[in-house]
C-alpha cells in the first residue's frame, strides 16, 4: 500500500453553519475563507436556506441524525485544528452540536451566536438561543456577537462602550470565556479628525477574561456587508487553527475582513457579498 505523506502545516477547520446558496455567509464564506489562510476546509450544513442578497426567502433545517451523519466521518478521518458553528436554527441541532463538541473534544472552538441575516431575516427563535447560550457558551473558546446580536443575548440596549462592557460581563456570566462584541453597528467618531472632516471608525471589543483589547479599523460606508460576521469568525478560527494567539487571530480577522469589505466585488441588487478571496493578503 503507499504511504501517505501529510503536509504537517495543513491545518483541516470545520464549519457546522448554515448553507447561502448565494455563495456570501454560512459555509460558502467559511470555505472560502479557511482557504484564503491555507486551511483545509471542512463544512457541515445545519440548513439549507433560500436566499439571494435582496433576502431570505426561507430555510429547511437539518436534524439532529443528519447533522451527525455529516460530522462524524470528518472527524473519524481528519484531525480537526478548529472548529466555527454559525447557522444553528433549532434546539435539536444546538444540543447535537454540543455533543458532538464534547464527544470528540474539539478544541479552538469559534461560536458565532447568528441571529438575523445582514438583509433582517431571524435566523433563530428565542427558545434555540436561550438553548445555545446555555450549551455552547461554555464550551467556546470565543463568541462572536454583532450588537444586535449581543442585545438579543443579553436583553439589554447597547448605546454606548459601557453597555458594551456590561454586556460582555453578563456573557462571560453565561458561560462565554471569552466575548468579542463588533461594534460595526455603532460607529465612533476618531479624535484625530478634530472636527474637521470626521473619520469614522468601526470598533471591536474583545473581552479576554477580565482584560478588554480594542481594534479599530476605518468605517467603510457600503452596502456590501453580507456575510461579514460569518467571515470573521471562520478567519478567527483559521487562525486559532494556524497556532496564533486568540489577540493575534482576532486582530488578522479583523483586518481580512475590512480589506474583504473595501475590495467586495458589488454583486447582486441587495448587500453584495464581501470578497473573501484575498490572493495577497498578508497575515
Ligand atoms: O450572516 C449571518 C448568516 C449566517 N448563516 C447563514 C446566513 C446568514 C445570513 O444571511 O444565510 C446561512
Amino acid at each position: 500500500m503507499k504511504s501517505k505523506i501529510q503536509n504537517p502545516k495543513s491545518k483541516i477547520c470545520l464549519a457546522i453553519a448554515g448553507l447561502d446558496p448565494s455563495g456570501g455567509a454560512g459555509i460558502v464564506a467559511d470555505i472560502k475563507t479557511f482557504t484564503a489562510f491555507g486551511c483545509f476546509a471542512t463544512a457541515a450544513v445545519t440548513s439549507v436556506t433560500f436566499q439571494n442578497t435582496t433576502r431570505v426567502f426561507g430555510a429547511t433545517h437539518q436534524t439532529a441524525e443528519t447533522l451527525r451523519g455529516q460530522v462524524e466521518p470528518i472527524i473519524e478521518d481528519f484531525e480537526i485544528s478548529a472548529t466555527k458553528t454559525g447557522m444553528l436554527p433549532t434546539r435539536e441541532i444546538i444540543e447535537e452540536t454540543a455533543r458532538l463538541v464534547k464527544e470528540n473534544e474539539l478544541k479552538n472552538l469559534v461560536v458565532d451566536p447568528v441571529a438575523r441575516s445582514t438583509s433582517g431575516f431571524d435566523l433563530i427563535d428565542d427558545e434555540a438561543l436561550k438553548i445555545l447560550i446555555e450549551k455552547l457558551f461554555p464550551l467556546s473558546d470565543i463568541v462572536t456577537p454583532n450588537l444586535p446580536e449581543a442585545e438579543r443575548i443579553t436583553e439589554m440596549k447597547i448605546e454606548n462602550e459601557k453597555d458594551i462592557e456590561k454586556a460582555a460581563k453578563i456573557m462571560q456570566n453565561l458561560g462565554a470565556k471569552n466575548v468579542l462584541i463588533k461594534g460595526g453597528h455603532f460607529q465612533v467618531k476618531s479624535k484625530k479628525a478634530k472636527g474637521k472632516s470626521e473619520i469614522r471608525l468601526a470598533r471591536d471589543y474583545l473581552f479576554i477574561g477580565k482584560d478588554l483589547r480594542v481594534f479599530e479599523a476605518d468605517f467603510i460606508e457600503t452596502t456590501a456587508t453580507h456575510g461579514t460576521g460569518c467571515t470573521l469568525a471562520s478567519a478567527i478560527a483559521a487562525n486559532l487553527a494556524l497556532g496564533k494567539s486568540l489577540i493575534e487571530a482576532v486582530e488578522t480577522a479583523k483586518r481580512f475582513v475590512t480589506e474583504a469589505i473595501r475590495t467586495a466585488p458589488n454583486l447582486g441588487r441587495g448587500h453584495s457579498p464581501i470578497n473573501h478571496s484575498i490572493l495577497d493578503f498578508r497575515f
